[in-house]
Parts: structure tokens; sequence; C-alpha cells
């Protein structure tokens, strides 16, 4: 079983894997510990991470990148149509609503899915870990921003699985953060005293992100959650480029948005641009050659007029910083740390700002890029049989508040209930007591629209199936459970029927629920009774202090609407079907699709690595031959065969460019073998010679 945690950034990804060392993070295979989120489609196969990104200019149409938001979004989406035209390749309309990404792939035009997308990427990711761990790589878990609705936490569980990875948890980027931050204190306060609350803050290229967690030992609870998902370094980016382009067009009556290279360009120098200014308050040049039509460019800017121009975004920083304090009902004195992490928090007036809501001075104690990703890999330790790691309870929370609406054809019960308050403790499961005689429908939406980052408010409809009066004609008790996952994805996931018993009374007791298992820990539950009008009756109890009772797995909570101490009553239950509809999820058969034509291109990489591998081999053996030829073999080669070889050198070298530019793979190890023939007796034989004074060397110390 694989330890492995991934942090699937907007721009920048991170592995860190759990080896016999402990937790590290990895570096591919550009010697890089940063992977970036970029794929480029090419006529013969795909580049992905770094090798996409240097493809980024020269090959635009084709090169993927800031795809990581189209994740769960319709074509119609109003921010998949404010990125549209900012974006140097095509979104496209997919025949269901969502958004197609189209490049020319092995010279065809092809419409892939953002989930095809992050697959690829995820495959790249995957065999980068599994190069360092030398073993398969399946189990893992992936990173997501905590903001992220259902829609979007399914679609990156369905790239994960196109990437032939199983996802033990998606993990909010915070609550990844706060764990690796929290697992390694000694001295967190024991479980009964006041907790450690620490505020994480995650600027990162396209979103900002705060949390709120309470540690203490062996234990977080994440107590609330706000961002401005739309906040990032990628704004202070776009900034400079607009400045720039403008100038550019009175300087150089240049139009750089009409010209995808050159903007593209001047992004990437931007960003550096940027950077330089984090650790600069001078005056800082910006120069690009042969920017556009011949002309090179250049300009010059300084902290404090990028401070100035970025305003807005500075504005935008507090917002977020205020709801997450406010929500977690602690004032500034009850914090102990502000930690950053996310690249952004380098730019020193966002740093300012949020040392000054919190009249604190700011930690970075933790690595700002790979945090993330190390606290993933704990997250999978923690959930890994295999492995052993500290016991650490991680509570998150469920971001946006979830309504629960019932009807059923003819009876006219129907009412909601809200099942999920803002900051609800997660993952979590509730049972929910209805009294029906017919089937009916469970309709399931986020509860307020407004504060979602999300256009569309529904998360889907179950319906509860084979539901029939009692056989004296009176409604049945139906109990459902509804549940936020591990993954933070809301589903109704059983129902049941419970049958009358004779001489048993209307008050019907209740029996208590089994505790649920998931990933070998309980969850807790809530009961919660809603009558046959829909009139929510609930008792939501335990939610609270349910957090503390999660390493118990026989241990079943007291209920007291449950009959206490009473005797209970022997009670008959039948499983309920459940069918899922609306959900935004890939079905089956098109994620099947998926999975079988990556495995396709995987192997149509490798093919063409392999073909690469060998050309290369054919031309690196041309080059020392020669160089060797009229070197250190010259003595051991007439004149005579020397230029023999060293024309028919040059004959590969030729053919390499022309006939043998694509050839297969066994061509070039033929031609690699003929050439050998001929140079390894010369190599003998100058080896026999360099050995000779060596071997009498030898043989005189003996002497
Ligand atoms: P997200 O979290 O939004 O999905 P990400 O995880 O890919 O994005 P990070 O890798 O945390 O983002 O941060 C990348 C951003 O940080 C980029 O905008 C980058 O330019 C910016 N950045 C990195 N270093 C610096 C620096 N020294 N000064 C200013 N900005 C920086
Ligand atoms: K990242
Ligand atoms: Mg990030």
């Amino acid at each position: 079983m694989s330890v492995v945690g991934i942090d699937v950034g907007f721009q920048n990804c991170y592995i860190a894997v759990a080896r016999s060392g402990g937790i590290e993070t990895i570096a591919n295979d550009y010697s890089d510990r940063c992977t970036p989120a970029c794929v480029s489609l090419a006529s013969k196969n795909r580049l992905i991470g770094n090798a996409a990104k240097s493809q980024m200019i020269t090959n635009f149409k084709n090169t993927v990148h800031g795809f990581k938001k189209f994740h769960g979004r319709a074509f119609d989406d109003m921010f998949v149509q404010a990125e549209k035209p900012k974006l140097p390749y095509s979104l496209q309309k997919l025949a269901n609503g969502n958004t197609g990404i189209k490049v020319r792939y092995l010279d065809e035009d092809k419409v892939f899915t953002v989930e095809q997308i992050t697959g690829m990427l995820l495959t790249k990711l995957r065999e980068t870990s599994e190069s360092a761990l030398k073993k398969p790589v399946v189990d893992c878990v992936i990173s997501v921003p905590s903001f992220f609705t259902d829609a979007e936490r399914r679609s990156v569980l369905d790239a994960s699985q196109i990437a032939g990875l199983n996802c033990l948890r998606l993990l909010n980027d915070t609550t990844a953060v706060a764990l690796a931050y929290g697992i390694y204190k000694q001295d967190l306060p024991n479980p009964e005293e006041r907790p450690r609350n620490v505020v994480f803050v995650d600027m990162g290229h396209s979103s900002f992100q705060v949390s709120v967690t309470a540690f203490n030992k062996g234990k977080l609870k994440v107590l609330a959650t706000a961002f401005d998902p739309y906040l990032g370094g990628r704004c202070c980016d776009e900034v400079l480029v607009d400045y720039f382009c403008e100038e550019f067009k009175g300087k150089y009556k240049l139009n750089v948005r009409d010209n995808p290279r050159a903007l593209l360009r001047l992004h990437q120098e931007c960003e550096k641009l940027k950077k330089l200014m984090s650790a600069n308050c001078s005056d800082l040049p910006l120069n690009i050659e042969c920017f556009m039509n011949d002309i090179d460019v250049a300009s010059r800017m300084n902290r404090g007029h990028f401070e100035d121009m970025c305003a807005q975004y500075l504005m935008r920083v507090e917002m977020p910083l205020k709801a997450a304090l406010e929500q977690s009902k602690l004032s500034r004195d009850d914090i102990y740390a502000v930690e950053l992490v996310g690249g952004a928090t380098r730019i020193p007036a966002f740093k300012e700002r949020i040392g000054k809501f919190f009249c604190k001075d700011i930690s970075t104690t933790l690595n700002a890029d790979e945090a993330v990703a190390r606290g993933c890999a704990l997250q999978c330790a923690i959930l890994s049989p295999a492995f052993k790691v500290r016991e650490f309870s991680i509570t998150d929370v469920v971001p946006f508040p979830i309504t629960l609406r019932w009807k059923s054809p003819k009876e006219d019960g129907l009412g909601d209930c809200e099942v999920f308050s803002k900051n609800h403790a997660a993952p979590f499961s509730k049972v929910i007591t209805f009294h029906k005689k017919e089937p009916f429908d469970l309709e399931a939406f986020y509860s307020s629209p407004a504060e979602l980052p999300y256009p569309d408010h529904r998360i889907g409809c179950f319906s509860v199936q084979n539901v029939v009066p009692q056989p004296d004609g009176d409604s049945s008790k139906v109990k459902v459970k509804v549940r936020v996952n591990i993954h933070g994805i809301f589903s109704v996931s059983s129902a049941s029927l419970i049958e009358k018993q004779k001489g048993e009374g209307e008050d019907m007791q209740i029996d208590s629920e089994p505790m649920v298992q998931n990933e070998g820990r309980a969850e807790d539950q809530t009961k919660m009774q809603v009558d046959q009008e829909g009139q929510s009756q609930g008792d939501q109890q335990n939610d609270e202090n349910s957090s503390s009772s999660k390493e118990g797995s026989s241990g079943e909570k007291q209920d007291p609407a449950a009959g206490g101490s009473k005797p209970k009553a022997k009670v008959k239950s039948v499983d309920l079907p459940i069918a899922a509809n609306n959900i935004r999820q890939l079905d089956s058969d098109v994620l099947n699709n998926f999975v079988e034509y990556e495995s396709q291109m995987i192997v149509q990489d490798k093919m063409v690595k392999e073909q690469n591998d060998a050309k290369n081999a054919v031309e690196e053996y041309v080059y020392d031959l020669r160089g060797k030829l009229c070197g250190v073999y010259e003595k051991y080669i007439t004149e005579e065969d020397s230029n023999r070889l060293t024309l028919m050198l040059e004959d590969t070298e030729n053919w390499l460019y022309e006939d043998g530019e694509d050839q297969p793979k066994q061509v070039y190890e033929e031609k690699l073998e003929a050439l050998k023939r001929l140079g390894e007796p010369i190599q003998d034989r100058h080896r026999e010679q360099e050995d000779r004074p060596r071997a009498f060397e030898e043989l005189g110390k003996k002497l």
C-alpha cells in the first residue's frame, strides 16, 4: 500500500511520500519538487509537467494550463466564460453542457474533459511517486480547496480514477496544512485543556483560503473556514500584464493581446518581475527581446507602484480573515499563531495586511510550497493500515450549509430542513426518520446560493424506493442516513423501513443505529425525527462533543430520543434502495472509457519515449566514436579504416536528420548494433593497451 500525498495546485503540484525516514517531498524527473499543472498535447505524444511548461509558448494552442477551476463547471458558467478569452487554447461546450478542452493530438482534433486533463496530470504525478518509491502507487490523498462544492469534488475524484489512483480522501488545503503543523507538535494542550487556536492562511496562484483550527494533543478540529476563491498571485500578474500591454501600445504601437505567444511571454516575465519585487523595493527592469514584430521591449516597475495598482486586490484580503475569525467565535487574543503558506503570501503587501488584521507577527514555520502535500501524505499514512503513524484525529467542517427537501407524488408531505449547518463537523452522518406510505424524493441543495462560489446550488436528488404502508394501513417508519463523507461530499447513503411488530404502540421506539465505520474510523451520528407532515421536530444532538469519540468504534452514543434505559422492542428493518439522480459525476461507462483511453495514451507515450531514447543512443554513439577516432583511438586503427568509419558516422548522422528522423525503435537499435560491431574492436584494442601498464605495475608491486 502506497502512502502518497498530492497537492494539485492551480499552477504548481507537489508530492510527498512516506518512506522509512518519514514524510518526504519528492522531486520529479527534472529534479524539481514542483511539477507545473500543465499538459501539452502533440502529434506523437503528450508532455506533462515541466516538459509541457517549456512547450507553452511554442505549442500554445495545445498546452493546457489553468484548468483546475473548470472541474464540475458547465461551459456556460460565468467563470468559464470569463476565462475563455484569456486562454491560448480553446474551450468547447460538451454534449452534456460541461467544459471541453479542444486541442490537436496525434494530428487530430480532440476534445478532452477537464477530468481527463487532470487525469493526465495525475498520471504524471503517480509516475513520479512510483519512481521515488520504486513500487506501484494506487492509494493517495489529494488536496482540494476548502470551498470546492460537491460537483467539483466529484469531478476531481473522477480524474483520480482516470489516472488509476485510489483517492482515500480529498483533503482541504488548509486542513492538510493544519495536520502538517500539528502532528509533530509535542506541546499541544491536553484534551481537557483549552485548545491552541491557529489561523492558517493559504494564498496560492488562484485562490485565498483561511481556516481557524483548534489543536489539542492527538487531535485537530477546524472551527471555521473562509475564502476568496478568486484572489491569488495571478491577480497580481494580470495587473502587471494589463499595465505593460497598455504601455507597449503607446510606446511601441504593439497590440499584445492580439498575439497569444507574446501575451504568454509577457505573463511569464511579469510573474518573474512580481517575485523579484517581493525581495526588492527599488526600480526593476523588464526587458523582453524580440517580443513582437522583431521589437525588443523594455520598461521598469517598482514595488510601490505595483502595490498601488494592486490596491483592489489588497483590499480583499481582510474579508475572509474577518469572516473566519467571526465564525470561529474567537477573539484575536485567542489566536496563538497565524501561519502562512502558499506562494502568494510571499508578496510583502499581502503579508503585511494579514499581520495587521490579527495585530500579530505572522509565522512562516511551515514550508510554504510543500505543506499541503506533506499534510496529504500524513493523512494518507493515518488512513493506511500498513503504516504506523501517531494517532491524530481530524475534524473538518462543512463549508456551505446543506438543506434537504422532501416530496412524494401522492402524499402531500412536503417540507425541508437544513441537515448540515455551516461549519458543521465533517465527515458526519445523521439519521432522519420519516413516516411514509410510498416512495419519496429527497432533494439536496446548498441552502445559501448567494455565498456559494458556484452557480448551481443543487446537489442532487435521492429517491427512496420500495416504501410501502404497514399491513394495518399506517405509515411506515423510514430511517434515512445522510452524510458528508470523508471527501466532503454529501449523499443520502442508506435508507431502511422499520416494520411494526405485533403489540407495538403508536409511540414506536427507534432502535439505535449501528455506528458507521469509515476507513477504520467511526463516524458520528445525530438523530433527527421528521414527522409525516414534514415538520422537523428533530433533536440534533451530539454535534459538538461527537468529535471526541472518533476513536471508539464500538461505543454507541446514548440517545435520549431512543428511549434511554427502556427495554428495546424487537424491530425488523428492511433496507431500501436509493436512486441518485442529477448528481454531477461521470457515468460509469464514460468513466471506464476514459480510464481505457488514458492507459492507451500512457502506452503511446512510453513507445515514443523508448523510440526517442533509442534514437538518442545512436546519436550519442556517433558523436562519441567520432571524437575518439581523432583522439584516443587514433593509434588503434589504420588511417584507411578510420576514414571509412568516419564517413559512415557522417552518413548515420545525416540519416538521423532525414530518413531516420522517425523510425521504429528497432531500426535505431539495429543501427547502433551495426556501428558497435565496428567500434568495439577498436575500443577493445585500446582498453587492452591501457590495462597492460597497469598489469605490469601490479606485477611490480608483488615482486
Ligand atoms: P492554488 O492554491 O490557487 O491552487 P497553487 O497551489 O498552484 O495555486 P502556489 O504554488 O501556492 O499556488 O503559489 C503560486 C503563486 O505564488 C504564483 O502566483 C506565484 O507567482 C506566487 N509566488 C511564488 N513565489 C513568490 C514570491 N517570492 N513573490 C511573489 N509571488 C510569489
Ligand atoms: K501548490
Ligand atoms: Mg495551493
